[in-house]
């Protein structure tokens, strides 16, 4: 059990030049996180054992278990119940983490917060953090010409949180900064941090999973520069156990920012978020949205896209970023998009990004795979790839985007209700393909809206036969002019590895469908937007 002295050791432990020695550490799980943690804490001296299930043989997780000993931390295999989501039976801890009495542990991003491994380190009074906060007070082994540390831009929201922080690093990195994008990217911040070459800013993006992790008072605090919440709708809510608690970890993006909270002016629970967050003297709100800015504000007039926020005579001017038109043609003109784009625009301003960088670096912008992707052309017919739209929120941008659409639909739903969803874009349906496992609540969803839609199910459990399956079921229902869009509203892991192995399974049965001439990859966010 932690005692007094083990809770000021900690309070203590704010830089990587710290004494870690020999402090006892469990790490939770040996994904990308598990691993970057354990190997800090081994350089930095740490006793370091890793509790994570045993590895397939071959896969990455094995690997990284293969490098343990070599990195000077220990393995202790157990079955933690990798089932996310799924309820965790009530196991107590396993003797040999127990015998380790560790002082300190540090959990991976996915790990449920009601698992048995965290209600017994509660019951040991044993400080639990996450991943965020460890390369937060250890931030300064590196550090820039004048002695401080790396900034740090924070990024969450439920949808366009990787675009944002992708848009904001290439504007940062446009005015010359050193930049590195990372976080629920995929790369873990400890891995950032602890970059020779050291950096000027961080871009973060944070889950609300990192952020449940997160305090906002104490040593381990996180004190950003900038710091933005996108939007917010429901999402992981069976992680979080209710809308609440989502919202409530997301809201912790906006604590102690010292410069901008920037936020959605179209979605007031960011607004309030801001309204409430306690943050450092001077820094202030700034919005954004697609209508006419005010005072403070980014947002478009006439198709131009103005920050009235970073200038001096921001009650009466405003400084042009870029245009519509100028977006249009690199594909970046969906509404959503332009949401992003004005966002991270903020970000980078806020970090003292000039607007006329901001327009040069807009004009090599590309979005990533998976995002309102264009992978096929047939007879007028578009097929478009949006696997990353997980949730009804993201669905619902780029459903938004089309105007007769045949849409692919399904797959975990993670709790969330998808009647709105279905409901309110009926009028656009020609069809619809449902797939995944929770089909029910999504065939139901059906029922009740658009009992005359032509509506199939994929009860494929072979998951290669999946998208073949609907891909020939969509080139039935398409006529000329339609859009077969995959937006599946739902989380992808129920048959497929993740979003980017559905999109890419459903870009290659359209390919064959359409026998080879389907190869074109350009967005098509512009597109009837
Ligand atoms: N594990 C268990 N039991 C559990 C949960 C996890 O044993 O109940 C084990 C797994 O078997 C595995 C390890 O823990 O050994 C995996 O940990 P993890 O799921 O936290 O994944 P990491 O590989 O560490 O990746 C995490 C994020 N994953 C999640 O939050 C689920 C990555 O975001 C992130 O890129 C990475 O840290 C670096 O920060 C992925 C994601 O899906 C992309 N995020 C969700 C989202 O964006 O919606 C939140």
């Amino acid at each position: 059990m932690a005692d007094q002295n083990t809770m000021s050791r900690l309070d203590t432990l704010t830089s990587w030049h710290a004494d870690w020695a020999t402090l006892r550490v469990a790490v939770l799980g040996l994904g990308v996180t598990g691993f970057a943690a354990a190997d800090t804490l081994a350089e930095l001296g740490a006793d370091v054992l890793v509790v994570a299930p045993a590895p397939a043989a071959g896969s990455a997780a094995s690997e990284r278990a293969s490098l343990l000993p070599v990195i000077g931390a220990r393995l202790l295999q157990a079955d933690l119940d990798p089932a996310r989501g799924a309820p965790h039976p009530a196991t107590a801890a396993p003797a040999e983490l127990a015998a380790h009495h560790p002082e300190l542990i540090i959990v991976s991003p996915g790990f449920h917060p009601d698992h048995p491994l965290l209600a017994w380190a509660a019951s040991q009074s044993i400080p639990v953090w996450g991943d965020i906060e460890l390369a937060w007070r250890l931030r300064d082994k590196v550090v820039r010409a004048d002695g401080t540390p790396a900034e740090w831009i924070l990024v969450t929201g439920t949808n366009g949180k990787t675009t944002t922080v992708q848009l904001t690093a290439t504007l940062l990195a446009a005015a010359g900064h050193r930049v590195a994008p990372c976080g629920n990217i995929g790369i873990p911040v400890l891995d950032a941090i602890r970059d020779p070459q050291g950096w000027d800013a961080l871009v973060v993006e944070l889950s609300s999973y990192q952020l449940h992790h997160l305090k906002r008072t104490g040593p381990g605090a996180l004190v950003p520069w900038s710091s933005v919440c996108l939007n917010l709708a429901d999402d992981h809510i069976d992680w979080h156990g209710s809308a609440e608690a989502y919202r409530d970890a997301k809201a912790t993006v906006y604590a102690n920012t010292k410069v901008a909270c920037v936020y959605n002016k179209a979605d007031a629970a960011t607004s309030a978020m801001v309204q409430d967050a306690d943050v450092q003297d001077g820094a202030r709100a700034i919005g954004f949205g697609l209508g006419v800015p005010g005072p403070s504000d980014f947002g478009i007039v006439d198709g131009i896209l103005c920050d009235r926020a970073f200038l001096a005579e921001r009650r009466d001017h405003a400084i042009e970023l870029t245009t519509v038109a100028e977006l249009v043609d690199r594909g970046l003109a969906a509404p959503h998009i332009l949401a992003n784009i004005l966002a991270a625009s903020a970000l980078a301003r806020s970090f003292g990004v000039e607007a006329g960088v901001i327009r040069a670096a807009l004009e090599t912008f590309a979005l990533d795979a998976h995002r309102i992707q264009v992978v096929g052309r047939s007879a007028d017919i578009r097929w478009i790839d949006d696997s990353k739209a997980t949730n009804p929120h993201a669905a619902d941008a780029s459903l938004k985007a089309f105007d007769s659409v045949v849409w692919l639909v399904g797959g975990l739903l993670k709790g969330v209700d998808i009647d709105g969803l279905v409901a309110s874009h009926v009028s656009r349906l020609r069809g619809a393909i449902i797939i995944g496992v929770d089909r029910a609540a999504v065939r139901e969803a059906f029922a009740r809206h658009a009992p005359a839609l032509p509506v199939f199910e994929i009860d494929a459990d072979d998951t290669e036969q999946v998208m073949p399956n609907a891909v020939r079921l969509a080139a039935g229902l398409a006529e000329a002019g339609d859009t077969v869009l995959l937006a599946p509203a739902a989380a992808s892991m129920d048959q497929f590895t993740d979003y980017a192995e559905r999109g890419r399974l459903f870009a290659e049965a359209v390919r064959d469908y359409l026998g080879g001439g389907a190869g074109d990859h350009e967005s098509a966010s512009d597109q009837d937007s």
